[in-house]
């Protein structure tokens, strides 16, 4: 099944966002099967924003990153990657739709709140990045026991 990396930024985490981008995801109908709190170190922000190096934003990106924890995620479904994206909404909050995450929630296009890979080969580079391979789950819904 396919799997996304998704992360609350720490603007998300200190403005509590976390419960309500979590029930946005489960109330789809995707399984969480990865997560954690964590402050990112200088290394693995430039890592995992490598692809934007020569940008002017990069340094200002990196520290934003830094600056605070985030909730890192990995998040499983049919079509989750390209859904998810659909959901957080365009990079700029301004432009970002209502009812999507950046629409509702973001304030500025570096506070835009959380980040989502953009494909697959993203998504297996970013989830391999902040996870251990123990730390993201394999473990199914048991509905006939928990709901009628
Ligand atoms: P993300 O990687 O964080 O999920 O965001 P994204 O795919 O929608 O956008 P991307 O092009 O990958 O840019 C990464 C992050 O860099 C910041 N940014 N700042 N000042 C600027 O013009 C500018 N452009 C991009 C944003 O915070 C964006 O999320
Ligand atoms: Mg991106």
């Amino acid at each position: 099944m396919e799997k996304t990396f998704l992360m609350v930024k720490p603007d998300g985490v200190q403005r509590n966002l976390v419960g309500e981008i979590v029930k946005r995801f489960e109330a789809k109908g995707f399984k969480l099967v990865g997560a954690k709190l964590m402050v990112i170190s200088n290394d693995l922000a430039a890592n995992h924003y490598g692809e934007h190096k020569e940008r002017p934003f990069f340094g200002e990106l990196v520290n934003f990153i830094t600056s605070g924890p985030v909730f890192a995620m990995v998040w499983e479904g049919e079509n989750v990657i390209l859904t998810a994206r659909d959901m957080m909404g365009k990079t700029n909050p301004l432009e970002a739709a209502s009812g999507t995450i950046r629409g509702d929630f973001g304030m500025t296009v570096g506070k835009n709140v959380i980040h989502g890979s953009d494909s697959p080969e993203s998504a297996e580079r970013e989830i391999g990045l902040f996870f251990d391979k123990s730390e993201v789950v394999t473990y199914s819904k048991q509905d006939s026991v928990w709901i009628y």
